[in-house]
């Protein structure tokens, strides 16, 4: 039997018992606050943004699960055990979304719809006429699991698609590779547009700052959909007025909900989403927790397990 100890506010469990359960009817799902004691026996968390120091707790925890790809969620916990491995979501329905999200907002910025959009609120004919896509160079930052499913799905479009990540990756074909922050400058250079798929570090917190976008070509795009502390929002609106940046689509935000007052709302060349990007997905992340459970407990390490060092 295994016990899971389920963590998430403000929606609904039952559809994350329904899809363990139906992978695995004798799973006992622990619905929070009803996690039991600690001492019940072995436990595996499966939480989103628990209350600090809630899991430390719990010393029945073997291990916890994330419920989405970032665990800054959890990492921001001062008392978060140690010694017990924390995994990040990587279910195929993750990886789909993101995608699906990536693809729709590059082709958003190739075709000018934020401007055609703008247009048709002042009922303006003005006309935009998109380059080819292998002459739009699109730069992934991030090249994990998200970066890579993203960049394969924009290839068959034609892109000219290039990634960065910290370390050096095998070639692949038809994407450019750059990896560290030697590289940076140039990678951004040759980029029209951006697509941030980088987890929260103190690495990558204001990576993205004035003189780091100063450095994309003259009316590019931005697209974040990793993490908001990447980039720095007063330096990003100063280069959307100023023009050197053409337009930007923002899913994630350094404070959640984006604050009513912000000048990001006023803005036609900006295009906000409420942290939609990809969702986790109960049928699959069900079968990637139950699969990855077994990996455990058969002594081997689960996929996506967090280095504590590299802070993802
Ligand atoms: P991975 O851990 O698989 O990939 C992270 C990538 O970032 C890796 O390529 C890594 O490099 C690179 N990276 C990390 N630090 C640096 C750095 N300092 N310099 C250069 N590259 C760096 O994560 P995922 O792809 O699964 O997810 C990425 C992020 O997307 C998540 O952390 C989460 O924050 C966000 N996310 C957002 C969602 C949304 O709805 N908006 C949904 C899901 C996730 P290397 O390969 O060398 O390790
Ligand atoms: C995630 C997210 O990290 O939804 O999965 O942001």
């Amino acid at each position: 039997m295994t016990r899971i100890l389920f963590y998430l506010e403000d929606y609904s469990h039952d559809i994350w018992r329904e899809a363990l359960l139906k992978i695995d009817p004798t799973v006992e799902f622990r619905s929070y606050p009803d996690w039991g004691s600690p001492d019940d026996g072995p436990a595996y968390a499966f939480v989103w943004e628990p209350k600090p120091r809630l899991l430390a707790q719990y010393h029945n925890i073997k291990a916890i699960f994330s419920l989405g790809a970032g665990v800054d969620h959890l990492t921001r916990d001062p008392a978060l055990p140690k010694d017990v491995p924390i995994i990040r979501m990587g279910d195929d329905g993750l990886k789909e979304g993101m995608a699906e999200f990536v693809t729709m907002s590059v082709l958003m910025h190739h075709r000018g719809m934020p401007a055609l959009l703008a247009k048709q609120r002042q009922k303006d004919w003005g006309r935009f006429f998109a380059r080819a896509a292998r002459d739009v160079r699109v730069g992934i930052l991030g090249f994990g699991a998200l970066g890579q499913v993203s960049a394969a799905t924009l290839l068959p479009f034609g892109y000219d698609v290039a990634a960065w990540s910290r370390t050096e990756k095998l070639p692949r074909n038809g994407i450019s590779l750059y990896h560290g922050t030697g590289s940076l400058d140039a990678f951004l250079a040759r980029t029209d547009i951006l697509v941030g798929l980088l987890p929260s570090t103190s690495e990558t917190s204001g990576l993205m700052n004035s003189d780091r976008l100063a450095r994309l070509p003259r009316g590019a795009s931005i697209i974040n959909a990793g993490r908001g502390s990447l980039v720095v929002l007063d330096d990003l609106v100063e280069l959307l007025h100023s023009g050197h940046l053409g337009a930007a689509s923002l899913d994630v935000f350094p404070e959640e909900p984006l604050p009513m007052d912000h000048a990001l709302w006023g803005l036609d060349n900006v295009i906000i989403t409420p942290h939609i990007a990809a969702i986790t997905r109960p049928d699959t992340a069900a079968e990637y927790v139950l699969r990855n459970i077994k990996k455990l407990e058969r002594g081997e390490t689960a996929e996506n397990q967090l280095d504590m060092k590299r802070g993802y």
